[in-house]
């Protein structure tokens, strides 16, 4: 298939004006007519074509300016050629027919569970009309409806039932329609200017007791926006629609966004504490993707991250303001690490503003997301957070009811503040993660710290320029006090020295705070200096990260060489563990050792094969070492830290369950789950009910606990997704692939829904030591899972792919295995152009 360049834009030759659709809506024949004004476009080259995009459709009817046209779609769309237009205005109206039932790819207009819904993100209005569908190409639509259901929503304010407007110019990727047998959990929201809007949150009869946590977090969004960025709503109506078979999390479509239920339905007894924090993180970026997505969207999709980066690093800092900072910072890091890192340092590495792609939805990725959020945590770190405000305020001034670029963004960035944004803009550019090398040194009190920047090599981009880096350091004293407090360095050469004067002591650096940069930092450190900051830095990121810098090198070390736990690393998380001034939550992240993904990935990057079966047991005999290291305090722990009383779904109440869990956990290596039974049993949510299930599963005494919370929850379907999930994530390595085969077989196991099809299939590719076991079973079972869901669902076939990413990494034999599947794969016939790229890629 044909790449799409960055260099080859060029504007719509036409302006769209205005769009009117009606929708005669059948399962496997509806109807749409599109009724497309459209005037030349002045800024682009007279005289051209013009080419609609369209997909599966079949025209009925063509007609310009009321003068039927004869011309013949092909499979990519239709072309009226420049000799049958008008110099002029003019109104073109088309009718197609469509088959939302047999539409299995969730893009486009299609069913799940009897109900009408869209997704149009990237390219899926193509599926549902011929049309210009770019970003770039903004219309205001009419919607209107013809069906007997008796919910039905659009883009925008009702007109009448089935009928809307939706006054603001938009792309067609923010389309959307909803027609079902719904109910709605409703509310009002009174905006900063006084304006009242209805809110409705739509799910299927019998979950509308579910929506409570996903209203409150829908208002608090709404507020958060006013107060923080100053961005107020801008209909009468917000409708977010819940359906079950969703490609993705959610879709911020105008007016009327599209949620994965997964991200709408919680209780105390079937959600856990991770749901209830992404509900309202998901939630909020949805919502918050009205001004930075919809009213202001991208020119192109080359500038996905302008959108989706931005959105990120706001509902980051609208989880942290609604929780707590740190804790949302390092849990942020940890997933950046685990999917960006990975991303960005195997073959599918690409810049976060990417310059070329043949398959869009396959740039749906941690790179553009949270990459893209992190360069902008940099930028406001470098203007400081008065510059982002004003660069902000003047970004949204300059370019409301625009397609913006990257360029534009930064050029606010520089008007705003007067800063030159040219290096900073390799960023967005180039891709990889940079390696920082830290020295220090200490002479009549004069601290010196060198700090060298390596930009690796990435596919299609072998040199690279030094970028700017903000630095954050501290420097504290032997006693632990402060000399220092955090001050921002910028690390624009290849190398850099700054110096700090005026210090009565060596001090101990505490270097890239916050983690203020996307970057690997490395620094010959002691395990006392580790240990030290762990107790004693100010900066709650750096503290935790002291701390698992401490159980990385040990862990690496038992991998590579063996041998005991160390006592001071076991003393150091004891004191953390039971310090009652800390968060139990930023405990319970200080007790929680590295992944066998995260060791994998340091091994490989120090310059080792990392073996997932040896990496596999070092884990465990750490984690029995820690457990055996804590035994007498444990059961205290535990006891302290119940959560009597009605569930609170808040950050602190959270914590303490979290803790109390990491601490079951460790107990269960002691008494073969006895407590994590006892809590089972006493379970009042579904954070404890599963969380003692997966322990013990852990230690292989889950086996009837898991029948009975089957047997409980077998009704519902997000609990079951749950189920499914644990038992493919908790098996034993050399049992992995034979359970997930088994869970495939499962009268349960519906796999063209993506939500059951993740919870098994992803969960296999997270079992590191089971996935990459010495067999080759897991990697053959996925290769066969993408091959039989490609014709079905490309997209979600392509995402699941990335399993196969970190092959680079691993012995010749491994490789051998993986290449052979991934070869396999591309070359089964018709795969689709999502799983054709990702393979392609792969393979390099
Ligand atoms: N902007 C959306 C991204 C998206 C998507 C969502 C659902 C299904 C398919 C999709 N393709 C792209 C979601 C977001 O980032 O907010
Ligand atoms: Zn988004």
């Amino acid at each position: 298939p044909q790449a799409i360049l960055l260099a080859d834009y060029q504007p719509f030759p036409f302006l769209l004006d205005h769009v009117a659709l009606h929708f005669k809506l059948h399962p496997t024949q509806t109807r749409v007519t599109a009724r497309l004004s459209f005037a030349p476009n002045p800024a682009a080259k007279p005289g051209q074509d013009m080419r609609l995009d369209g997909e599966n459709l079949i025209l009925h009817a063509l007609s310009l300016d009321g003068r039927t046209l004869a011309h013949t779609p092909d499979a990519t769309g239709l072309t009226i050629p420049a000799a049958d237009l008008p110099d002029g205005p003019f109104v073109l109206e088309t009718e197609v027919e469509i088959s939302p039932e047999t539409n299995t790819s969730l893009d486009g207009l299609y069913m799940s569970g009897g109900m009408y819904c869209t997704q149009c993100e990237a390219q899926g209005f193509r599926k549902i009309t011929y049309y210009p569908d770019r970003p770039d190409v903004m219309a205001r639509f009419d919607v209107t409806m013809d069906t007997d259901m008796p919910v039905q929503l659009s883009n925008g304010n009702p007109t009448g039932l089935g009928a809307w407007h939706d006054p603001w110019p938009k792309p067609a990727y923010l389309f959307a329609l909803v027609a079902g047998d719904l109910v709605a959990h409703s509310d009002t929201f009174t905006t900063m200017s006084g304006r009242k809007v209805a809110l409705n949150i739509y799910v299927r009869p019998g979950d509308e007791g579910k929506c409570a946590y996903a209203m409150d977090s829908l208002i608090r969004s709404m507020k958060w926006d006013e107060e923080v960025y100053g961005r107020e709503y801008d209909l009468d109506i917000f409708n977010i629609v819940a359906v079950d078979d969703f490609n993705m999390g959610a879709m911020e479509n105008k007016g009327l966004n599209i949620f994965n239920s997964k991200l709408v339905l919680a209780t105390p007894e079937t959600a856990t504490d991770d749901d209830y924090a992404r509900i309202e993180a998901v939630i909020a970026h949805e919502y918050f993707h009205n001004w930075t997505g919809n009213r202001i969207t991208c020119r192109d999709w080359f500038q996905l991250c302008l959108k989706e980066g931005l959105t990120v690093y706001r509902d980051q800092k609208f989880s942290g303001d609604m929780r707590s900072h740190a804790v949302k910072r390092i849990e942020d890091v940890l997933a950046l690490r685990a999917r960006q890192f990975r991303e960005d340092g195997g073959p599918l590495a690409h810049a976060v503003r990417p310059d070329s792609y043949v398959e869009i939805n396959n740039f749906y990725t941690a790179t553009i997301y949270e990459k893209g959020a992190e360069v902008i945590g940099m930028l406001r770190a470098l203007v400081g957070d008065e510059g982002y405000a004003k660069a902000l305020n003047l970004y949204f001034d300059r370019h409301d009811g625009q397609a913006a670029t990257i360029e534009d963004w930064l050029k606010v960035f520089e008007d705003a503040t007067g800063r030159d944004l040219t290096q900073f803009k390799h960023w967005y550019t180039q891709a990889g993660t940079p390696h920082l090398t830290v020295t220090d040194d200490f002479k009549d009190g004069l601290y010196t710290l060198t700090i060298e920047q390596k930009n690796p090599a990435a596919p299609g981009q072998a040199s690279k320029d030094p970028k700017v880096i903000p630095v954050a350091v501290g420097l504290l004293n032997s006693d632990g006090a402060e000399v220092v407090p955090t001050t921002v360095l910028e690390l624009t050469q290849e190398r850099q020295s700054f110096a700090f004067e005026g210090l009565a002591s060596r001090p101990v650096p505490s270097i890239l705070r916050g983690f203020s940069a996307p970057v690997i930092l490395e620094r010959e450190s002691s395990a006392e200096e580790r240990a030290f900051l762990l107790a004693h830095d100010t900066d709650p990121f750096n503290k935790w990260e002291a701390g698992r810098a401490l159980a990385k090198d040990v862990l690496m070390r038992k991998v590579i060489a063996g041998g005991d736990t160390p006592a001071d690393w076991l003393t150091a998380v004891e004191t953390v563990t039971f310090d009652e001034t800390l968060d139990p939550a930023f405990r319970a992240l200080t007790l929680r050792l590295p992944g066998e993904d995260d060791i994998a990935q340091s091994l490989h990057a120090a310059g080792h094969v990392p073996d997932p079966a040896a990496i596999h047991s070092a884990r465990r005999a750490m984690q029995g070492g820690l457990a055996g290291h804590l035994a007498k305090r444990l059961p205290a722990l535990i006891d302290g830290l119940q959560t009597p009383g009605p569930f609170d779904p808040g950050a602190v109440a959270a914590g303490r369950r979290a803790l109390r869990l990491a601490a079951l956990a460790l107990m269960a290596r002691l008494d073969g789950g006895a407590s994590a039974q006892v809590a089972m049993q006493n379970a009042n949510s579904m954070t404890e009910e599963l969380g003692a299930l997966a322990i013990l599963l852990d230690v292989g005494q889950g086996d009837d606990a898991a029948a009975a919370f089957r047997l409980k929850w077998q009704g519902d379907r997000l609990v079951m997704d749950k189920w499914f999930g644990l038992q493919v994530v908790s098996a034993a390595p050399d049992r992995v692939a034979q359970i997930t085969d088994a869970l495939t077989k499962d009268p349960d196991f519906d796999w063209k829904n993506p939500n059951r099809f993740r919870a098994v299939i992803a969960s296999l590719a997270s079992n590191h030591a089971g996935f990459h076991h010495a067999s080759g079973d897991s990697y053959r079972l996925l290769a066969d899972w993408l091959i039989k869901l490609d014709p079905v669902n490309p997209q979600t076939a392509a995402r699941m792919s990335t399993a196969f990413e970190t092959w680079p990494r691993y012995d010749a034999d491994r490789q051998a295995l993986i290449r052979a599947e991934l070869a396999r794969i591309a070359a089964t016939p018709n795969l689709s152009r999502n799983l054709t790229e990702m393979v392609g890629r792969m393979l390099g």
